[in-house]
């Protein structure tokens, strides 16, 4: 995952410690995510060479758009340890907003046989300065640039990527994402609780002393698009014969003169038979390290969603490659909001979106969802609340709001409790008993044993896991009298000590199974582990 990314032992005896606390921070669910970026208007690009790692230990030689310098500036400012690379896959996220005039100057750093390359901005009236004539755009020569220019005239999620030979260029790597943020942010996203303001959980993080890593309050000029936090996630997949064939030729003809006969690449982009499956240029478990994290120099934005019961997410999707993934999101379904930056709506202004359960990705097509997680439909109390406990956590009020979410009270524990199931227990017996009458039957430790990714609680809340053991009456989630002995399921585990976390993890991954995989092992490929925290675990995306 780390150190196999290393070819010298040198190289993995020095990283092994941070490997190793990359590690501690996937199972510890430390976060680090969100859409970072460099912001604009103006950007310096460059396509250049370099191996990306992936977690099988291989190291492909691919292209990728990085920077020339350093960058204006990142997004958003609570992310530390930013950096952008002359190489990176996917290229640097794009920031902008709404209205501002975008300049894109880039050079053409790759080898001389790879030829011309280009940038096209679809959706974007683009007006080119320089380079030379290209079947659908300005191109940079080797060694020559290009300047790009347009109005970013719409908000939302964007792809971008190279408009030259695009068989073996986009499956080299040369794609990246533009995010346009709405120039006017609507006042019911920053003001109110959830009650009457869909994203109107500020109050909530402010009262946790949780910092804000979104990048605005708003996807579009639309009040119906407010939301509390955001991922990027581009999905792409990668067939290793074309880049491995691409570096055979580029290395047999290094030094030629570009436009002199033979200084072209002739390499077959199928069949296709990728082996590869990413999101954000890395396959699980590479992608829940951090976002910048030192062993991924090309590849320096993860896929690691974190959020709290309620919290409004913002998902902005892109398919980067040549194949649809059909995607799915556990713990809800995703309402799209908008496709390739234009916001679906019904002639009343309503969201007119589908809600889906499985987010397919298209080839060169962007969405914006909303998802969040409240724990409604459970049928269970999901905080473990018991009207007999002792544990002052346990017996804590649920409000309804108008929506029958305990919205009213941003610090308490129970933030966005769905107020239905307050004080229903998951089950009235100990485990094991299957007519317990709860409407769950928690299984017999003695006969079951969880993995390391299990909490040991079906519990949110900071003494969850206490809360989940019988013994005591303390904390008991029953309302029969405390008499049974044991844990239920095994908790006290180490790895998620109800002192820092007891979060739910939901696996968001590709539903075409194929694709789980790294390099035909599973698992791996396109997936990764969605957390709702409980509302006072701070999700720390600082890096
Ligand atoms: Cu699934």
């Amino acid at each position: 995952m780390f150190a196999t990314t290393f070819n010298t032992t040198n190289a993995m005896k020095r990283l092994l410690p941070l490997g190793l606390a990359a590690m501690g921070a996937l199972f510890t669910a430390a976060a680090q995510a969100a859409a970072p970026g460099i912001t604009g208007p103006t950007f310096t690009l460059q396509a250049s060479p370099a191996n990306i790692t992936q977690p099988d230990g291989q190291q492909i030689y691919s292209w990728g758009y990085g920077c020339v310098g350093t960058p204006g500036g990142y997004a958003p400012t609570t992310i530390g340890g930013t950096f952008c690379n002359a190489m990176q896959l996917p290229g640097p996220t794009l920031i902008v907003t709404e209205g501002q005039t975008v300049t894109v100057t880039l050079t053409n750093n790759l080898p001389a046989a790879a030829g011309n390359t280009s940038i096209l901005f679809p959706g974007f009236a683009t007006a080119t300065q320089g380079g030379v004539t290209g079947l659908l755009t300005q191109e940079a020569a080797p060694g020559g640039s290009v300047t790009y220019t347009f109005t970013a005239s719409t908000p939302g999620t964007h792809a971008y990527y190279s408009g030259t030979q695009g068989d073996l260029q986009v499956e080299m790597g040369l794609f990246g994402a533009l995010i346009v943020l709405p120039k006017t942010v609507p006042a019911a996203c920053t003001t109110g609780l959830p009650a009457t303001n869909p994203g109107g959980n500020a109050a909530a993080r402010t009262a946790w002393g949780e910092a804000d890593f979104s990048l605005a309050k708003s996807a579009y000029d639309h009040p119906a698009t407010c939301y509390d936090r955001e991922y990027l996630f581009q999905f792409s997949e990668m067939d290793p014969s074309i880049h491995t064939a691409a570096l055979a030729q580029v290395t047999a003809k290094a030094g030629c003169t570009a436009g002199v006969a033979g200084c072209s690449l002739d390499v077959p982009t199928e069949p296709y038979h990728p082996a590869y499956f990413m999101i954000n240029g890395r396959s699980m478990p590479d992608d829940m390290d951090p976002n910048y994290a030192p062993m991924y120099p090309n590849q320096p934005y993860n896929g690691n969603p974190h959020m709290h019961p309620g919290e409004i997410t913002l998902l902005r999707v892109i398919g980067q490659g040549r194949w649809q993934h059909p995607f799915h999101e556990h713990g809800n379904h995703v309402r799209i909001l908008a496709r390739d930056g234009n916001l679906l709506l019904s002639p009343g202004g309503n969201l007119a979106g589908p809600l889906q359960f499985t987010t397919t990705t298209t080839p060169g097509v962007a969405f914006d969802g909303l998802f969040y997680y409240t724990g409604r439909g459970l049928n269970w109390d999901m905080y473990g609340h018991n009207q007999a406990s002792t544990d002052a956590n346990a017996t804590l009020p649920c409000v309804p709001d108008v929506n029958g979410y305990n919205t009213g009270a941003p610090a308490a524990i129970n933030y966005f409790e769905w107020c239905q199931d307050h004080y229903k227990p998951v089950q009235a017996a100990p485990f094991g008993d299957v007519p317990a009458g709860g409407p769950i039957t928690l299984p017999d430790p003695n006969i079951f044993k969880n993995g390391t990714w299990y909490g040991g609680s079906p519990y949110l809340g900071p003494d969850a896991t206490a809360r989940a053991t019988f013994g005591t009456c303390t904390g008991v989630n029953t309302t029969t009298a405390c008499g049974a002995t044991g844990t239920t399921p095994p908790s006290g585990t180490v790895v998620n000590s109800p002192s820092t976390e007891a979060g739910y993890a939901f696996m968001w991954h590709s539903h075409n199974e194929r694709e789980i995989t790294t390099n035909n092992i599973f698992p791996g490929g396109m997936m990764m582990m969605m957390l709702v925290d409980s509302r006072e675990f701070r999700i720390d995306e600082s890096q």
